[in-house]
């Protein structure tokens, strides 16, 4: 018998996601929720913070911690329309800090959210049919999906089953309607459906406890790893047959957190299980989401993950379990082929004769700087746009479904604001960059990543220049903590924060997202990384065979062993 752990306990008592969520929203003696709450309000989308760069300044001051929220909106697959695009704009700026994040699982954040507006700017996307239910928590999150659903009629197949895995495995909880928009579902067209028996909520796939931990889902159309499926406790590589999609191989087991010290905790890529017909796609999901449920860790919650249960289990007793519950036998894994895991940027023709531009957003963050009003930018586009806008696995933005005729008008916005010249004259390297969220508001984080990177890859694109490898696209992330929200351990060189301005080095992850990568060197401020990196990509220029990636060439030349599995990532 397991000891559950904490949080376990909050699920469990908290009849179906309420707890005292309204009371501690009526409490205007703090900023904050009561403890419990602030576990519950996660699988409601959002996270309670405090602003990093003043905690100590208030301490001393004796002064409550300036309290506001993270809220992390939904967004399936990535697809959004130019009023929910206009709507973000405005919620931003009238509750949050002016800023929306693109994150790397295509969903928005708005941050800087005090208490008192927390349903207000619920309300505010809920108007334009975007809800933030299990945006975090232990359930099913945000699907990802190649954001280019118009691209050909295989990425249109295979966004329509991501969508319908998205609302399989919603939450059915009427409790999110309670509390945010002060009653059960309104009616049928609200972003997702609620269920009650009797009266009572239930949740037919989650029961009471919900998951363990944390579920993502991603799909993925070949050569495209443009969602990094292999990060996912379940990822869904769509075959096709003469341009028709006709299922998928599924991977399960993937995923990146892990603990510095606790080599127990390992990143690790999941395995594909074989090919399942787009028919029997939803229920094998289902059967490994049941199968975690079942069988993944209460008690502890740094081994909760599936990836975890699927090592604890064995693959083969793992997937044994999937088949029996799905009534369902993998057929063996089809052939495909994963190019990158980046995405591609710039101008793209939809089958149907309409246009996609791939915006390059650094650190998916959209903010009006003096030097590029990015944020106006986009509010001028969503204003006479006639398509949509995908947000990408890469915290970058699809303009999308543009038709010829608005097309001029785009491009010409784009012009005046300057995001060809942003998209187009970049390094490669920096154009592939991922960094998380990390400081001023996570709380995770030991080091700073998004408002860093952009000065550190400035230094490196001169090294990039100086050895003629300004187009070469090696993939570079940086996360402020060693949990892996911009997938460090699957890039080229990943940079994990250690300490304030300190980060250990990773390198010889696979440039299609398909193995990890491996601690190089320990503790290096801004100078180390520099004076490491510089022979490398010096003796890459001289060295590399025709085609050869930087994630390869490092494992050629023994520079680092590759990794084959995460049990070996610490090896
Ligand atoms: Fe993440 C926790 C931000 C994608 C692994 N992540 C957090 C929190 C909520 C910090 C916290 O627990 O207090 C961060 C909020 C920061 C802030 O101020 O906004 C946070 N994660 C993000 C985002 C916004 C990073 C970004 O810059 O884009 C991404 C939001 C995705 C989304 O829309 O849902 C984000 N996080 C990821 C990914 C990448 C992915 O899913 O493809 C991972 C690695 C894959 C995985 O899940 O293993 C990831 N985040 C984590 C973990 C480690 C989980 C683990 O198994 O150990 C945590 C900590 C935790 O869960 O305890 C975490
Ligand atoms: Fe925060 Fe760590 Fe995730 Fe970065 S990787 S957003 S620092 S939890």
């Amino acid at each position: 018998m397991q000891k559950l752990s904490e949080v376990e306990h909050i699920k469990d008592n908290s009849d179906y996601l309420r707890g005292s969520l309204n009371e501690s929203l009526d409490n205007r003696i703090t900023g904050a929720l009561f403890p419990d709450d602030t576990n519950l309000i996660k699988f409601h989308g959002s996270y309670q913070q405090t602003d990093r760069d003043l905690d100590s300044e208030r301490k001393a001051q004796k002064l409550e911690s300036l309290f506001s929220f993270m809220i992390r909106i939904r967004v399936p697959a990535g697809v959004a329309t130019p009023a929910q695009w206009l709507r973000m704009d405005e919620l931003s700026d009238q509750y949050g800090n002016g800023t929306i994040k693109l994150t790397t699982r295509q969903a928005f954040q708005l941050h800087g959210i005090r208490k008192r507006d927390l349903k207000a700017t619920i309300r505010g996307f809920n108007d334009v049919l975007l809800d933030s239910i299990a945006g975090c928590g232990d359930v099913n999150r945000n699907v990802m999906c190649s954001p280019n659903p118009n691209e050909s009629r295989v990425h249109q197949a295979v966004f329509e089953v991501g969508k319908a895995i998205s609302d399989a495995f919603t939450p059915q909880t009427t409790s999110y309607y309670e509390i945010w928009l002060d009653g059960e579902q309104v009616d049928e067209t609200q972003p997702f459906r609620t269920t009650k028996t009797e009266g009572k909520d239930v949740e037919p796939v989650y029961g009471k406890t919900y998951l363990p931990r944390k579920f993502k889902i991603a799909l993925a159309v070949p050569p495209h790893n443009d969602t990094d499926i292999f990060a996912n406790d379940i990822g869904l590589i769509a075959i096709q047959q003469d341009g028709e999609l006709i299922g998928f191989n599924v991977t399960a087991g993937g995923g990146l957190g892990m603990t510095f010290g606790m080599p127990e905790t390992y990143p690790r890529l999941g395995d594909v299980l074989g090919f399942v017909s787009v028919a029997d796609t939803l229920a094998v999901c289902e059967a490994i989401i049941t199968t975690q449920r079942d069988f993944g860790n209460r008690e502890n919650r740094k081994f909760s993950r599936l990836k975890y249960t699927v090592d604890r289990m064995g693959l083969d007793a793992f997937k044994a379990e999937v088949e029996q519950r799905a009534g369902v036998a993998f057929g063996a894994a089809q052939p495909y082929e994963f190019t990158h895991n980046g995405d591609p940027l710039g101008w793209k023709t939809t089958e149907s004769g309409k246009f996609n531009f791939t915006l390059f957003v650094e650190g998916g963050r959209i903010v009006d700087t003096p030097q590029y009003a990015l944020r106006t930018a986009l509010r001028a586009i969503a204003g006479i746009h006639d398509g949509d806008f995908r947000l990408t696995g890469n915290q970058n933005l699809v303009i999308g479904n543009i038709s010829p005729e608005k097309r001029p008008a785009i491009e010409a916005i784009m012009e005046k604001y300057g995001l060809l010249n942003t998209t187009f004259n970049q390094t490669a390297m920096r154009q592939f960059a991922l960094a998380c969220v990390a400081l001023n508001t996570c709380s995770q984080a030991f080091a700073e990543a998004e408002r860093y990177l952009p000065s550190l890859l400035d230094k490196i694109d001169g090294i990039l220049r100086q050895t003629h490898l300004d187009r070469e696209p090696i993939n570079i992330r940086m996360t402020g903590c060693p949990n892996g929200c911009a997938r460090p351990y699957l890039a080229e060189i990943g940079l994990v924060g250690k300490s304030p301005g300190y980060y250990n080095l990773y390198l010889g992850g696979a440039h299609d997202g398909s193995r990890l990568n491996k601690l190089y060197l320990e503790m290096l401020d801004e100078a180390a990384i520099l004076r490491e990196l510089t022979p490398l990509l010096e003796a890459f220029s001289r060295e590399r065979t025709r085609g050869e990636h930087f994630g390869d060439f490092v494992i050629r030349k023994e520079i680092v062993a590759a990794t084959h599995h995460g049990l070996d990532f610490h090896a």
